[in-house]
C-alpha cells in the first residue's frame, strides 16, 4: 500500500527541487493539523504528498484531460491555468497509481480553490498548503495563529486573503473559491 515515502518518491521526479521541498513541508504541516483537528493522519499525509503532482504538466496535456474527462468541470478552461493542476492531477493519479480513496482525491482536487462543503481532510490540505513554513504572503501569520485553535476560522481567513488578493490584482476568482468562503461565513 501507498506510504508517505512512496507517495513522495512518486512525485519527486515530476517536480522542481523547490516544489518538492514545499511538498515535504506541506506533508509535515498537514500531519500537524490532522493531529490537532482529529483528521486521519494517513489520508492527510498521502493527499499532501501528492497535491502538486501535476504542477508542471504541459498546459496542452491538462487541457486535453479537462476536455475529455467528464468528471472535470469544463469551466476550468475559462479560468487561470494555475487552477488546473489540482483536479487534473487527482485524476492522473487515479489512472497512474490507482489512487482510489475518494476523500484523498477530493482533497487534492480542491487544494487550490476550495469548494462547497469541504471535508475536514479537504480543509487540512488546503490550509497546510497555505501556511506551510515556507510561505510568506501578507497575512499568513494571522492564518497560522488561527490554525492553532480553529480549522474553520483559519480556512475562512485564507480564503478571504486569496479573494482579496485576486480582486486587487484584477484577476478572476473561480466560483468554488466563493462557495468555499461562503460556507465558512
Ligand atoms: O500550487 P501551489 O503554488 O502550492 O499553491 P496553490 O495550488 O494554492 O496555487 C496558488 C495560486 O493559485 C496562487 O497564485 C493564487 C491562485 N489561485 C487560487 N485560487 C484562485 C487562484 N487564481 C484564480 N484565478 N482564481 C482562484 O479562485
Ligand atoms: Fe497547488
Ligand atoms: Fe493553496
Ligand atoms: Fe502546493
Amino acid at each position: 500500500n501507498l506510504t508517505r515515502e512512496g507517495a513522495l518518491a512518486y512525485v519527486k521526479p515530476h517536480l522542481k527541487t523547490s516544489r518538492y521541498e514545499h511538498t515535504v513541508r506541506v506533508v509535515n504541516q498537514a500531519v500537524e493539523l490532522a493531529d490537532r483537528f482529529e483528521v486521519d493522519v494517513y489520508q492527510a499525509e498521502i493527499a499532501a504528498a501528492l497535491h502538486d503532482y501535476a504542477k508542471y504538466k504541459p498546459l496542452e496535456e491538462m487541457k486535453r484531460w479537462i476536455l475529455t474527462d467528464r468528471r472535470l468541470p469544463k469551466d476550468l478552461l475559462d479560468y487561470h491555468h494555475e487552477l488546473w493542476h489540482g483536479p487534473v492531477g487527482a485524476l492522473m493519479l487515479e489512472m497512474e497509481i490507482g489512487l482510489n480513496d475518494a476523500a484523498v482525491v477530493s482533497a487534492i482536487t480542491s487544494h487550490t480553490t476550495g469548494k462547497k462543503h469541504m471535508s475536514k481532510l479537504d480543509k487540512v490540505v488546503f490550509l497546510a498548503d497555505y501556511i506551510e513554513p515556507g510561505r510568506d504572503f501578507p497575512g499568513v501569520d494571522d492564518v497560522r495563529s488561527l490554525a492553532e485553535t480553529s480549522l474553520d476560522e483559519a480556512c475562512a481567513l485564507a480564503l478571504k486573503n486569496t479573494i482579496v488578493f485576486l480582486v486587487e490584482k484584477g484577476r478572476t476568482v473561480y466560483p468554488d473559491t466563493f462557495h468555499a468562503y461562503n460556507d465558512f461565513i
